[in-house]
């Protein structure tokens, strides 16, 4: 049965009683005391998996006592706070970020130490919670990390997927999808809050109300089904302790778990109906990245995600403040790309219908609460129901759509004389395809602020899909570049280089990023420089290790490892990194002679399990690996890693042990990338196009830093414009042709000689992602590479100037321009 929610008002809590020790006798009782009388194991008995509960729990403690004073703080100040909204948090582990961001990494190693027990290894038994895809999920993750570290009081808001993104196996070359199952062995950073629960309508009917006279009717939606969202919540505890934020997950629950009149008549099969249904809403993570996932089910979930955590802001305000009047000045609610958009209607629906807020009040609060983040221009990324569908499952919603519509264009028509094909462009209804509601367009008029996550990126919104939305609300549009946590990224992944950047140039950069900038000085002095390449080597060891345990394949950690790990996609473009390294094989191997770089070209990422063309590309990755690496007329000169089941914990191995960093996105289509700055944080050189934030990262770490190639965003433009196709450029590239040809022979996949036609086929018949047209300029880039790192010192130093110049790209900043410009709440500095 439903629980009723706390009658009583909130004791406020004084943490300075209970507040648990830090020193190593204390960490030592209280690991076993957790392992005895929480766990029921005496430590002579205990498993590593026991051993990691009771460090966690034992850690966890020490965060609660800061969670709740940041509750009681905020209840009492009674200003205004965040609500992140996102379908995606792809969060990892989180015991080695609590241990950190507490600095208690010494003290609880220690106190581990003393019944024979390695943090470290404890560390690597966490199951990563991988709530996500991505770029978007894992940019979630660090703003929830560095809001909490930079003191923005904020909720993060989302699904507790059963089953978060699947486990990638490569088999026979080929990806098999599993099912992932990171809450078997229970999950001990979660709360569950049955008191916080909200039901969730879909279906049914709108009946109009007579209201009081002179005013409108009343609109009550009457949902054919109901299913309960339960509150789980998870503490993010900040750098230092500082604040803690509470990352909240709903979980679907049936009203009536079991169906007590079937139970009774005996069928107790069909008793269990209502709650399998109820629960699939929450079951698993759609492994769709970049690509609508046009599912019914996928829209109850946003719908069910962005009720629940709408209800509960409300109910939070109301427990403070009279009305819902300000709301807005008490709570800022961001939308991570349009997957919460539906939210905009229904605010409107809850102040309303529910609340009886008068129409136009209600929207001005809604836009003013609103704002939304847009991280991508793919077509086919860009979110659009069929009408008949929301209408069937919001019926209320799509009313309020139809309503939002009729205002914007009457607007439109008035301040600005739009007609036809700009009406036609900003309108919420999609005519051209079926009739569609479009997300993004709800997000946009919604909101107060939208924001791309690069300036490249920001720009090309306000030319393409925004174009005319932009043209009716010039003020709307701002960028926020993506940034990603150094606790993580930096501290935590590379501890090596943390310690010797601490031993240089002191510790103010854990607090400060900016100020590893002071590292810039040592660029050019040679003692610093070899303490920095040995830290790298030792890194690159650490992951020739995984390569060798997961592939038993051995690398040379003194090669050059060329890396490019993140989803797999034809927009960023794998398949130009596979052929360049079937053109290298190809030349190795008829110019013996020559001084070749010794390179290991690393890949690692996950297909969409419906998208043929880029599990395609793991194919031939892993077929051309197999030739290579066996030939061996190579020499061990090129050896080519296909690294399986890429994820935040292998990401944490992999971004610290890279000399390049392949960012070789179609310009124009890639919208910030991360991984990015993870690499050049950790001292890579990119390689990269003109493309999502690579343009500020060379304005930052300076032109001369980064390796730059291929057509920019507006040349891309032009040549699809002009209908170019592959044939004729590869026709007068006798590399890239024979590169292919072996690819389409059969060389790599004697087996099915024709496996790879249709890859192949497509650069020659239209090269859409313009992989031959920049082909020779992405070879003459990797050629000069090579040069470079013929000369080690002049290599070092560049690597040291991308580490001392990244601070600009922390989440911080990130965070810190959302507070300012969109939230308009405080930060602590
Ligand atoms: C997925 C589905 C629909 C709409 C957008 C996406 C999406 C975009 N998923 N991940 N992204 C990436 O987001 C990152 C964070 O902003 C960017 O760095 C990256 O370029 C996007 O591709």
């Amino acid at each position: 049965q439903r629980p009723d929610p706390d009658a009583a008002a909130p004791l406020p809590h004084d943490a300075s009683a209970s507040r648990r020790s830090y020193d190593v006798d204390a960490l030592a009782e209280e690991i076993v005391e957790k392992l005895t009388y929480s766990i029921g194991k005496s430590p002579a008995r205990a498993r590593k998996y026991d051993w990691l509960r009771a460090v966690t729990l034992t850690v966890r403690d020490r965060i609660i006592d800061h969670w709740l004073e940041a509750e009681d703080a905020r209840a009492a100040s009674g200003g205004k706070q965040v609500a992140y909204l996102s379908m995606e948090f792809l969060i990892g582990r989180l015991l080695r970020d609590a241990i950190n961001n507490l600095n208690l990494t010494t003290q609880v190693a220690e106190a581990l130490k003393r019944y024979n027990v390695d943090l470290d290894m404890i560390e690597l038994l966490e199951p990563d919670a991988a709530l996500g895809n991505g770029g978007l999920g894992r940019l979630a993750a660090c703003f929830m990390e560095s809001m909490a570290s930079v003191g923005v009081p904020g909720f993060g808001y989302g699904i507790r997927y059963v089953h978060g993104f699947f486990r990638q196996e490569i088999a026979d070359g080929a990806q098999v999808e599993l099912p992932e199952n990171w809450l078997l062995h229970g999950n001990p950073w979660e709360f569950e809050r049955r008191e916080r629960s909200y039901e969730i309508g879909f279906g049914g009917k709108v009946t109009s109300v007579v209201g009081e006279p002179g005013k409108p009717p009343r609109q009550l939606w009457r949902p054919a089904e109901r299913v309960l969202a339960v509150a789980y919540d998870t503490p993010i505890v900040g750098w230092r302790g500082a604040h803690v934020n509470t990352l909240r997950l709903w979980s679907a629950q049936a009203l009536d778990p079991i169906l007590l009149d079937a139970f009774n008549s005996g069928d107790h099969i069909g008793a269990l109906v209502e709650s399998n249904k109820a629960e699939a809403i929450t079951r698993v993570l759609y492994p769709a990245d970049s690509h609508q996932a046009g599912q019914e089910l996928r829209l109850r979930q946003e719908f069910f995600f962005s009720s629940a955590s709408l209800q509960d802001i409300i109910r939070r305000h109301l427990e403070t403040n009279e009305s819902l009047s300000n709301l807005h000045d008490k709570v800022s609610i961001q939308l991570n790309d349009t997957h919460p958009a539906v939210s905009v209607a229904e605010l409107m629906r809850l102040l309303v219908d529910v609340h009886g807020m008068e129409w136009d009040e209600a929207w001005e609060i809604t836009r003013q609460t609103f704002s939304y983040t847009n991280h991508t221009l793919l077509p086919e990324a860009l979110e659009h129901w069929p009408i008949h569908l929301f209408e069937r499952l919001l019926p209320r919603q799509m009313q309020i759509i139809y309503a939002i519509n009729a205002a914007v264009i009457r607007q439109a028509m008035e301040s600005k004389g739009f007609d036809g094909g700009r009406i036609a462009a900003i309108s919420l209804i999609d005519e051209n395809n079926g009739r569609r509601v479009r997300m993004g367009q709800l997000a946009f008029v919604g909101s107060h602020a939208v924001n791309g996550v690069s300036a490249l990126h920001t720009d090309l919104m306000k030319e393409t899909v925004f174009h005319a939305l932009h043209e009716l609300y010039p003020d709307r549009i701002q960028n926020k570049t993506n940034g990603v946590t150094p606790r993580r990224w930096l501290m935590e992944a590379n501890p090596g280089l943390t310690s010797l950047l601490k031993e240089t140039i002191g510790e103010g950069f854990l607090d400060d990023i900016s100020k590893i900038r002071d590292v810039e000085r040592f660029a050019t002095d040679a003692g610093f420089r070899d303490r920095f390449a040995a830290v790298k080597r030792e890194n690159k060891a650490r992951l020739a290790d995984v390569i060798s345990e997961r592939l038993a394949i051995s690398v040379d950690p003194d090669a050059l490892f060329d890396i490019q790990v993140k989803r797999i996609h034809e927009y960023k473009r794998q398949f130009l990194n596979i052929i360049e390294a079937v053109a290298l094989y190809d030349q190795i191997r008829s110019q013996p002679a020559t001084n070749w770089t010794p390179r290991v070209k690393v890949f690692a990422g996950k297909a969409a399990p419906s998208y043929l063309q880029a599990k395609e590309i793991i194919h031939l990755a892993n077929d051309v690996a197999r030739v290579i690496n066996s030939d061996p007329a190579v020499r061990d000169l090129l050896k080519v890693v296909f690294i399986p089941n890429y994820n935040v914990s292998l990401a944490e191995i992999i971004m610290p042990a890279a000399d390049i960093s392949e960012q070789i996105s179609t310009a124009g289509l890639e919208a910030s990338g991360t991984g990015n700055m993870k690499f050049a944080l950790n001292g890579a050189l990119t390689i990269g196009t003109l493309d999502g934030a690579n343009v500020e990262m060379r304005d930052h770490i300076g032109e001369e830093n980064i390796f730059i190639f291929g057509l920019t965003a507006s040349e891309v433009a032009q040549r699809r414009r002009e209908g170019h196709s592959g044939r004729s450029v590869i026709e007068g590239l006798p590399l890239l042709r024979d590169a292919l040809h072996a690819i389409s022979s059969g060389v790599f996949s004697p087996d099915e000689p024709n496996r790879y036609n249709g890859l192949v086929g497509n650069l020659y018949n239209n090269d859409w992602w313009m992989i031959a047209a920049d082909f020779q300029s992405y070879w003459d880039t990797q050629r000069r590479a090579d040069a470079l790192w013929a000369d080690p010192a002049e290599w070092n130093r560049k690597a040291i100037l991308n580490t001392a110049r990244m601070s600009w790209f922390s989440s911080d900043r990130s965070i810190r321009e959302y507070a300012a410009d969109i939230w308009r709440t405080g930060t602590d500095a």
